[in-house]
């Protein structure tokens, strides 16, 4: 029997502390990992951000506007070595929590064009997800047929994956309680909003700056932008803020949380 997959994304501001190079969040990283046991959900994938692993090196070597010269080579080495690290401190966490996590690199069986995912290998995730497991994918550097390389976000994997998987919900963990009126991190008094529409999204109704760290595919901006076409497709989307304890796990169990729902409207 196979369940319409749910799409946890971890964010890397989360994970990592984004403000020192490489530097991992393992107390978050082992929360988080207990949250997700404790919430038993039927059919998961997990998706994690680069946060201080793969932004830092994806910029030093200025990965983002494919390959340019030799040495970036050796950039996308680097950087996808980063990725591998920090994945296979996720890894430890899930399976130390005994979720029947599998790791899937996404350079292995997905190619972009121009930046955007062209192709992917779908069979062997799809039967993972029939066999029980738990697909782990995250923010990768991967081959493009127009530019050499790209970085393919986890944004972008995951509203990729919530349509070519028919996911039955997407859920966005983050380091903000979700979108608000202003940006939260400048402005005192701005509002979270709890609810936005697929119009208003689109229109920017409310405060969706990029981050203000080294984040090189877009921060908050970038996120739900990428989100749309799952949105499109009837897709709910739920935004909540994984550095507080217990959000992860409400949201995955579909009990009331404080957070953003992004749905069609
Ligand atoms: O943190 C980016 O993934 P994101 C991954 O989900 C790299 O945007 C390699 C920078």
């Amino acid at each position: 029997m196979s369940f319409k997959p749910t799409i946890l994304k971890l964010g890397g501001s989360v994970i990592t502390d984004k403000k020192k190079p490489l530097t991992p969040n393992l107390q978050a990283i082992e929360r988080l990992a207990n949250e997700i046991a404790q919430a038993k959900v039927s059919s998961l994938i997990v998706v994690h951000g680069g946060g201080s692993f793969g932004h830092y090196l994806a910029k030093q070597y200025n990965l983002t506007e494919g390959y340019g010269d030799p040495s970036q080579v050796f950039g996308f080495s680097e950087t996808h070595r980063a990725m591998t690290k920090l994945n296979s401190l996720v890894m430890e966490a899930l399976i130390s929590h005994r979720i029947n996590a599998v790791v899937v690199q996404p350079s292995s069986f997905m190619v972009t064009k121009a930046g955007r995912i062209q192709s992917m290998e779908k069979k062997p995730l799809k039967r993972m997800l029939d066999m029980g497991l738990v697909p782990v994918l995250y923010g990768d550097v991967v081959l493009d047929s127009e530019m050499g390389f790209a970085i393919l976000s986890g944004d972008q994997l995951v509203s990729s994956l919530a349509l070519n998987f028919a996911a039955s919900r997407i859920i966005m963990g983050g380091d903000v309680d979700g979108l608000y009126t202003k940006d939260p991190k400048v402005t005192k008094s701005a509002k979270l909003v709890r609810r936005v529409t697929l119009e208003e999204l689109k229109a920017q109704k409310h405060d969706i700056e990029g981050s203000k760290v080294t984040d090189v595919t877009g921060g908050m901006l970038g996120k739900v932008r990428e989100l749309i076409p799952a949105i499109e497709h009837n897709i709910q989307a739920l935004l909540v803020n994984a550095t507080k304890p217990q959000r992860v796990y409400k949201a995955l169990r579909g009990e009331k949380v404080i957070g953003t729902i992004l749905d069609r409207g």
